[in-house]
């Protein structure tokens, strides 16, 4: 029997069982049956970017020849692939940003009746840090702001993004002055990379690499920080904030709604929807309806509104087996095609948005801004026509698990700054230059990314972050290891006292009084979504500009422990331009290559001051990240 653990410890719930009786094909039955994966794929040695091949190019000669058929070496293979994966992550996320710049300015321009302006002190804050005019009537400013933004996906620009104005100053130079900073437009580098990348074009190995890590800032500034930025100001910054994770949230009684995907445009208009609609919910016999968010829409609408978070994206599916789902409304990203799958015998109604997002299986509806609050309607209602349908269909089971797990999240950059700052008021990275020097606080790791079925079995993340704890590290988190945090109980302030280390224990009640709460923080820090990564980026420009310690010195560092996505890779990328150690379970795909080894676990360390960390398990990966935070610290304890 494949082992299905969808989620904590020793998983034995009822739905699972009902989903082996039913013996649905899931992730885990998928990822049994792909054995054994390619060892060339897995080594990055493998290039099909030509009809000569494909060929199997490896330093390593059980993995293949040393030269393509063109004369392509491991070295050009294992960049060339490299930087199409971060290419695919920087088009994700910049689309998505693309579509809140769209929002702000039709919002400014009074085009979008059902959205407002929410964050109006962000919004000039944002204007200011980009140089513009921040005074004035607000639409006037978010018009400025929104074609700033709308420069960086038109070519012919200044020298880089304007975006990259939010990077922190020092780090920003430091790249600068060995040409790494990205072309003025994402698009542009996004297209770039595929040109650059086609056969015959770049073969020099150190220059894709430089490109490619230039194509990670600009994921991290056209992409996360823009999306999150323009997010903030529309829906509002997230301020910590109760929810419960975990299938449980599922109510059979009610019309259950679950939102998933990325874009809040979405979500936050069919939270709206739903509340108009209580009424005809309560007509078909339903006692109200239950809004839930899977993957990074779970993140966004439970840091801003404290709705359920139902389920991380590898879960998506099991959701639906509980029977209970009357409805998915998906837009962007993360969303399994094996959902569609379990169409045929669920009574689910799958509803797609996006016009680039299809599925088999699924009712499109289109999703538009000017008719915004119309269409979520209409994605209610086909909800409540699945409830009725479950009621009519007693044949289809309803088998919640009773799993349910309460959680703090939303620890947003300005909240966690907010905090901060009530503590010194002149000076808000000083509380925590004053922990690392006293040896409270060892260091933080931004653990970001997905649930990789691969790394589940052994509770990768939830090792990781322990060991981290004990350590006195400090674990923030985004993405879906929010919700595998959340349902671990990691997010709750009561575990503080069993799993932080004396000294980030003591760091953490000093925060919670500084917050004014009863007790401490919880021992993680929900950060929100993916995009969100960029306000772990924005409180590390913090620390950093307000202590003068470059980001590349300062002892913090970033791991996707169970990555799954481009998008994830192209963070990652990020974090390296930053200047952090990034630690990455499984491993990149670069082992076919000692050039592309060497270059980033070690060489990156003069470019960039960041360095890839490999290791898939969660003792190790830990000792690393640590030996990495102890020597960024050493300087700091003797300064
Ligand atoms: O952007 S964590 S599986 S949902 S890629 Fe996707 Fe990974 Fe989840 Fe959000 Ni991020």
């Amino acid at each position: 029997d494949p082992v299905i653990d969808f989620g904590p410890a020793g998983s034995e719930d009822r739905t699972m069982e009902v989903q082996r009786e039913i013996d649905y094909e899931m992730p885990a039955d998928r990822l049994e049956e792909s054995q054994p994966q390619c060892p060339f794929g897995v080594a990055g040695s493998c290039c099909d970017i030509c009809y000569m091949g494909p060929c199997r190019v490896s330093d390593d000669d059980q993995y293949g020849q040393d030269r393509g058929v063109c004369g392509a070496t491991p070295g050009t293979v294992v960049s060339r692939n490299l930087y199409r994966e971060i290419a695919g992550g920087v088009s994700a996320h910049s689309h998505h940003a693309r579509e809140a710049v769209e929002l702000l300015e039709d919002i400014a321009e009074e085009n979008a009746a059902d959205y407002e302006i929410k964050d109006e002190r962000k919004l000039r804050d944002i204007a200011e840090d980009l140089g513009l005019d921040a005074d004035g009537d607000v639409n006037e400013v978010a018009k400025r702001v929104a074609e700033t933004a709308k420069e960086d996906f038109a070519p012919g620009g200044g020298e880089t993004l304007n975006w990259v104005e939010r990077m922190p100053a020092e780090q920003r130079e430091h790249l600068d002055e060995q040409d790494l900073l990205p072309l003025s437009s994402v698009d542009q580098q996004a297209s770039r990379a595929l040109a650059q990348t086609h056969q015959g074009n770049d073969s020099d190995t150190g220059h894709i690499l430089k490109s490619a890590l230039s194509a990670g800032v600009a994921d991290g500034y056209a992409g996360l920080t823009m999306a999150t930025d323009l997010q903030d100001v529309i829906f509002g910054t997230p301020t910590p904030t109760n929810a419960t994770a975990h299938l449980g949230v599922l109510e059979e009684d009610q019309v259950n709604l679950a939102v998933h995907g990325h874009s809040p445009e979405l979500s936050e208009m069919v939270v709206k929807a739903a509340q108009e609609l209580e009424e005809e919910a309560y007509e078909v016999g339903a006692e109200g309806i239950n809004l839930v968010g899977i993957c990074c829409t779970g993140n966004e609408l439970a840091e801003r509104h404290g709705i359920p978070l139902a389920a991380h994206s590898l879960q998506s599916e099991l959701a639906i087996t509980t029977g209970a789902v009357d409805a998915m409304v998906v837009d962007i990203q993360c969303i399994w095609p094996g959902i569609s799958d379990l169409m045929e015998c669920h009574h689910t109604r799958l509803i797609t948005t996006m016009d680039y997002v299809r599925m088999r299986e699924a009712t499109h509806i289109p999703f538009e801004e000017e008719t915004a609050m119309e269409d979520a309607k209409e994605i209610v209602r086909q909800a409540i026509e699945g409830y009725e349908d479950r009621q009519r269909r007693q044949k289809y089971d309803v088998n919640i698990p009773d799993r349910s797990q309460e959680a703090v999240v939303g620890f947003s950059d300005t909240a966690l700054l907010d905090v901060l700052e009530t503590i010194d008021p002149d000076n808000p990275a000083q509380p925590i230059v004053d922990a690392i020097q006293s040896g409270q606080l060892r260091g933080i790791v931004g653990i970001v990314g997905c649930p990789n079925p691969k790394m589940r079995e052994a509770q990768m993340s939830e090792n990781l972050i322990e060991n981290l704890l004990a350590a006195d590290v400090l674990p923030v988190v985004t993405g879906c290891i929010g919700h595998i945090m959340a349902q671990g109980g990691y997010l709750d302030p009561g575990t503080v006292d069993e799993l932080a280390g004396d000294g980030i224990r003591d760091l953490l009640y000093t925060l919670g009084d500084a917050a004014g709460l009863d007790g401490p923080l919880p021992p993680v820090l929900h950060m929100g979504s993916c995009v969100d990564n960029s306000r772990i980026g924005n409180v590390i420009r913090a620390i950093s500009e307000g202590s003068g310690i470059p980001t590349r010195d300062l002892p913090v560092a970033a791991s996707a422990p169970e990555l799954i996505a481009e998008k994830a890779v192209s963070i990652g990328t990020w974090a390296l331009s930053l200047g952090l150690p990034l630690h990455t379970a499984p491993g990149l795909r670069i082992e076919a290559s000692d050039a592309v080894t060497q270059t980033l676990t070690e060489d990156l360390k003069d470019i960039t001051g960041g360095h890839l960390i490999q290791d898939e398990t969660p003792d190790g990966a830990a000792e690393k990240l640590i030996d990495a935070l102890d020597e960024r610290r050493e300087p700091l304890l003797n300064a």
